[in-house]
C-alpha cells in the first residue's frame, strides 16, 4: 500500500494562479456541469437527473435554498452549473463498500483529503468500528441498529447525547429526528445553521418577530434597489442571477458589498438565453462597495445617520418628500428615538477606519438608497460570522425600517441561506430551544414530556465533548469535523466521544475520527427513490423564502436496501424509545404522508399538509404579509448598536474564510476556482498587492497562516500568498483548509456562531 501523504499537500503542487474573471457562467459552466456530470454519473443518469432538476415532479436541488420559480415558469433547465455538481456529486455510479473500508484503515482515511474522501463514491454499507480497532467493518444493518440504539440506551444521560443535522435533511426526516432526540430526552439538537444563518435568526425574530427574510421571488425581480452585502451568489446560489439580470431588465439597481470584486456581482452571462452564450451578457452590480471586512455594522449606521441627517434637512414629517417614512415609524416600529439620538452621535472617523470606505462611496449609497422607492437587501455569509454579527444584522433591519422597506411589494430583507432545506429543519424543530409552544404541541401529539431546559448549539457540543461531558455523537448528514471551528480540537472532541454515528451519503472528515465506537449508517440522498412498505415517497422541503414544496426522487440507489433517513430515524426510535412517546414509527416510516399529518398538528402554517405538499405552499410571515410584528413589544424594533469593529495589530491582517467554485461546503468538487483564477489547488491566501510588499512578501512566497486570539495562536503550514484585489487591510483563504485557524471560543454575541469571516492573521516562514 502506497504511503498516504498528508492530507493538505494533495493537489497543490500542480497549483496555477491566472487572471480573475470578469462574469459569471455563459458557456463554459454548461460545460463543467455537463461534464462533471456525464464523468459521475453517465449519459443516461445525467440526461435524465437534470430533466428532473427543480420541475414539478421531480426533485429539489441539494444545492442551494434560493427559490424555484412558479411551476409554470420554469425554464426546461431550471438549474445551474453548481447545482449540476451537486447531483452529479450524489448521484455518482462510483461507491465505498465493505471491500473499500477493509483496505482502508483508520489512519490511511485520516491523512486524504477532503477531495480525494468525496471522490470515493456513495456509502454503501453500514459499517462498525469497534474499540481498539483500526478501521471500520462492513456489518449487517440490524447489527448495526442495535449497536446503535444500545449504546445510546447506556449513557447515564440523555443529555450526554448530541444530534446534530445538516441543512439537507428533509421536513419529514427532520421532524422524525428531532422526535426521536427529544422522546429520548434531551435538546442537544445543533445543527449547521448555529454555523450559518444563526445571527440572522436571532436578530430578525427580536425586531421583526420572524427569524426569516421577509421577500419572495416576485419581490427580488421587481423592485429599485437590491443591496447584495456579504454574499457571493455566482458561486454560491446561480440560480439568484438570473432574478437579479430580471430584476436589471424592470430597471432596477443592484450594489455589492464586499471586500472582494465577486466575478458573478459584475456580469452574467446567462447560459439559456442566447445572448448570454454569444453576447456581452447583463451587468449587474452598478456599484461595488469595496468594505473592510467586518465593516458592515458601521456602514448601516453610517447610512443610517445620513438619512437621518438628510430627512431633517428636507424638513422632517411635514416636509412635501420626506426621506424618512414617518408614518410607518410612527404605526409600526418602536425604540425611533433612541435610535436617532445615537446615531447623532456617530464618529466619521471610526466609520472609516472601520469600513476603509471614503465618505463619497457612502454617500453614492445613500443617492441609490434615497432615489429607491423599494429597496432589498440580500445577505449571507460574509454578514453572519463575525463577533458583532447578530448587531450587524439589527442594523440593517433598522435601515430598512427607516423607509417603510419592510412588509411592502419589492422591499424587504432577504437573508438568502445555503443548505437547500436549512430553513425548514429549523421549522420542523431542529434546535436546541424551541419555544415552549411547539414543545407543548409536541407533547400532546404524541403523550409525552419532552425536555424543557435548553440543548447545546453547535459550538457548545464540541466544548461539551471536549470536557467529556457529552459522549455520543449523533451526524444526520454533515460534516461537523471538517465544517466546524479549529478542526484539531472538533476531531479530539470527536475522537475522545464513546460513540460516533455518521448518517451520511459520503465519505467524509468525519468519518476519519471515530468514537471507541464508531457506526456508518449510509443512507438515500435527494435523488434516490425511495420506495417503503405504503408505497412510493416524496418528501419535501422549505427554500430561504418560505415556500414549501415536494421532491421526489427517480434514481436507482446505489445499494437496493440503501434506508432514508426516515427508515433509519424509525429503525433507530424502535429499539431506543419505542415506549417513551405514542409514536408509531413503523407506520412513519411506512408512508411519510402520516409524518406530515403530525407535522400539521405541530407545526403552525402546515395544516392540512399531505393534501396540499404536491402543489407546493408559501408558509405565513407576519411581518411581510401584513405588517404584523410578534415582538416582545408587538412592534418592529429599532435597536441600538454599539459601533464595534475588530482592530488588526500591526504586522497581522483580517481574514474571512469563504467558499471557492468547485465545492460544497467540505465537499470538495475539485480543485479549481475559476472566477477568481485558481486552478489546481486550494492552499491560497488572497492578499492585496499593497499589503503584501507592507509586509515584505511577494505573490507566490509559500508561508504559515498564523491566526491570534486571547487563548493564544493556532498555524496553518504551507499557503501560497496571491496578489488580489482584495480590500485594504483583510484577506482571504478557503474554507474548511483554513479552519484550523478559527478559535473555538471565539463565537458571535448572541449567536454563539464561529467567527470565521473575522481572523486576525500573520504570516511566518513555513
Ligand atoms: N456551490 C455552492 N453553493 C453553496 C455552498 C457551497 O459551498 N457551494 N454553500 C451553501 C451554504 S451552506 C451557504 S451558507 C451559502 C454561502 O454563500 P456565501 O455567503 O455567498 O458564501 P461564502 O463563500 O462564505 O461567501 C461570503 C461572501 O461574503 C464576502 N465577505 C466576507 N467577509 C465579509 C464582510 O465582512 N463584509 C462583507 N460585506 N462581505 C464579506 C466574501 O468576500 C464572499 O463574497 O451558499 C450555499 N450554496
Ligand atoms: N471556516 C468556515 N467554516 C464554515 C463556514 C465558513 O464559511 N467558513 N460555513 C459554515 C456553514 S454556512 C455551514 S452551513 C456549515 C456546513 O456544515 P455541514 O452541513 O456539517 O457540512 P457539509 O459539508 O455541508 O456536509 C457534507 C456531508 O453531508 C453528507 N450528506 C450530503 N447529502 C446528504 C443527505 O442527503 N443525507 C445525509 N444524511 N447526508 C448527506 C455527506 O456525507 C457529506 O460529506 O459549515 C460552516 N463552516
Ligand atoms: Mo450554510
Amino acid at each position: 500500500m502506497h504511503k498516504a501523504a498528508p492530507a493538505h499537500d494533495q493537489g497543490d503542487e500542480d497549483l496555477e494562479v491566472r487572471q480573475p474573471d470578469d462574469h459569471a457562467a455563459g458557456v463554459p459552466a454548461v460545460l463543467v456541469s455537463l461534464r462533471d456530470s456525464v464523468r459521475q454519473m453517465g449519459v443516461g443518469r445525467t440526461v435524465s437527473s437534470l430533466r428532473r432538476l427543480n420541475q414539478h415532479d421531480g426533485f429539489d436541488c441539494p444545492g442551494c435554498a434560493w427559490p424555484d420559480p412558479a411551476p409554470g415558469h420554469r425554464s426546461p433547465a431550471e438549474f445551474c452549473e453548481n447545482g449540476a455538481k451537486a447531483v452529479a456529486e450524489e448521484a455518482t455510479r462510483r461507491t465505498v463498500g465493505a471491500d473499500f473500508l477493509a483496505r482502508h484503515p483508520l489512519s490511511d482515511l485520516a491523512g486524504r483529503s477532503d477531495h480525494w474522501l468525496g471522490q470515493q463514491g456513495r456509502l454503501t454499507t453500514p459499517a462498525v468500528r469497534r474499540p481498539g480497532s483500526d478501521r471500520y467493518e462492513a456489518v449487517g444493518w440490524d447489527e448495526a441498529y442495535d449497536v446503535v440504539a444500545a449504546e445510546l440506551a447506556a449513557l447515564a444521560d440523555p443529555d450526554e447525547a448530541i444530534f446534530y443535522t445538516s441543512g439537507r435533511t428533509s421536513n419529514e426526516a427532520a421532524f422524525a429526528y428531532q422526535l426521536l432526540a427529544r422522546a429520548f430526552g434531551t435538546n442537544n439538537l445543533p445543527d449547521c445553521s448555529n454555523m450559518c444563518h444563526e445571527s440572522s435568526g436571532a436578530a430578525l425574530n427580536e425586531t421583526i418577530g420572524v427569524g426569516k427574510g421577509t421577500v419572495l421571488l416576485d419581490d427580488v425581480e421587481d423592485t429599485d434597489l437590491i443591496i447584495i452585502v456579504g454574499q457571493n451568489p455566482g458561486t454560491n446560489h446561480p440560480r439568484m442571477l438570473t432574478s437579479l439580470e430580471k430584476a436589471k431588465e424592470g430597471g432596477a439597481r443592484i450594489v455589492a458589498v464586499n471586500p472582494l470584486p465577486e466575478a458573478g456581482l459584475r456580469r452574467f452571462k446567462n447560459p439559456q438565453r442566447p445572448s448570454g452564450v454569444v453576447g456581452p451578457g447583463t451587468d449587474l452590480a452598478d456599484r461595488l462597495l469595496q468594505i473592510r471586512v467586518n465593516g458592515d455594522l458601521a456602514l448601516f449606521q453610517a447610512l443610517g445617520a445620513r438619512l437621518l441627517a438628510a430627512d431633517e434637512a428636507a424638513g422632517g414629517a411635514t416636509a412635501a418628500e420626506p426621506v424618512l417614512d414617518h408614518d410607518f415609524i410612527a404605526t409600526h416600529t418602536d425604540g425611533f428615538e433612541d435610535y436617532a439620538a445615537h446615531l447623532a452621535a456617530l464618529d466619521p472617523d471610526e466609520v472609516a477606519a472601520a469600513t476603509g470606505l471614503t465618505p463619497g462611496e457612502i454617500d453614492g449609497l445613500v443617492d441609490e438608497v434615497v432615489a429607491a422607492d423599494r429597496i432589498i437587501v440580500c445577505w449571507a455569509m460574509g454578514l453572519t460570522q463575525h463577533r458583532n454579527s447578530v448587531a450587524t444584522i439589527r442594523e440593517v433591519v433598522n435601515f430598512l425600517l427607516l423607509r417603510g422597506n419592510i412588509g411592502r411589494q419589492g422591499a424587504g430583507a432577504c437573508p438568502v441561506r445555503g443548505h437547500s432545506n436549512v430553513q425548514g429543519d429549523r421549522t420542523m424543530g431542529i434546535w436546541e430551544k424551541m419555544p415552549d409552544a411547539f414543545l407543548d404541541r409536541l407533547a400532546e401529539e404524541f403523550s409525552f414530556s419532552p425536555p424543557r431546559h435548553h440543548g447545546h448549539d453547535t459550538v457548545a457540543s464540541i466544548r461539551a465533548m471536549a470536557a467529556g461531558e457529552a459522549r455520543a455523537f449523533v451526524g444526520m448528514g454533515g460534516n461537523i469535523v471538517a465544517a466546524g471551528p479549529d478542526t484539531e480540537a472538533t476531531a479530539a472532541a470527536l475522537a475522545g466521544c464513546r460513540l460516533t454515528v455518521q448518517v451520511s451519503t459520503k465519505l467524509n472528515r468525519s468519518h476519519t475520527v471515530p468514537g471507541e465506537v464508531g457506526v456508518i449508517l449510509p443512507c438515500k440522498g435527494r435523488t434516490d427513490l425511495d420506495v417503503q412498505a405504503g408505497g412510493l415517497q416524496q418528501v419535501s422541503v422549505e427554500d430561504s423564502m418560505g415556500e414549501v414544496h415536494a421532491s421526489r426522487g427517480h434514481l436507482e440507489p446505489p445499494a437496493p436496501d440503501l434506508p432514508s433517513e426516515v427508515e433509519v430515524i424509525s429503525q433507530v426510535a424502535r429499539r431506543l424509545v419505542a415506549d417513551r412517546a405514542a409514536v408509531d414509527w413503523e407506520g412513519l416510516q411506512a408512508d411519510y404522508g402520516r409524518i406530515r399529518d403530525h407535522i400539521g398538528h405541530v407545526v403552525p402554517g402546515f395544516e392540512d399538509y399531505d393534501a396540499r405538499v404536491g402543489d407546493g405552499f408559501t408558509l405565513p410571515n407576519p411581518a411581510r404579509d401584513s405588517r404584523t410584528f410578534r415582538t416582545e413589544t408587538g412592534r418592529a424594533r429599532f435597536t441600538v448598536n454599539d459601533l464595534t469593529w475588530v482592530a488588526v495589530p500591526e504586522g497581522h491582517l483580517l481574514l474571512q474564510t469563504l467558499r471557492s467554485h468547485d465545492q460544497y461546503n467540505t465537499t470538495i468538487y475539485g480543485l479549481d476556482d475559476r472566477y477568481r483564477g485558481i486552478h489546481q489547488g486550494r492552499r491560497v491566501v488572497f492578499v492585496h498587492p499593497a499589503d503584501l510588499s507592507d509586509l515584505g512578501r511577494a505573490d507566490g512566497d509559500v508561508v504559515d497562516v498564523v491566526s491570534v486570539w486571547d487563548d493564544g495562536e493556532r498555524r496553518a503550514p504551507a499557503f501560497r500568498l496571491v496578489a488580489y484585489p482584495v480590500a485594504r487591510g483583510t484577506a482571504a483563504a478557503y474554507f474548511p483548509e483554513a479552519n484550523v485557524l478559527v478559535p473555538l471560543e471565539s463565537t458571535a454575541e448572541v449567536s454563539g456562531t464561529p467567527t470565521s469571516k473575522s481572523l486576525v492573521v500573520r504570516f511566518e516562514p513555513t
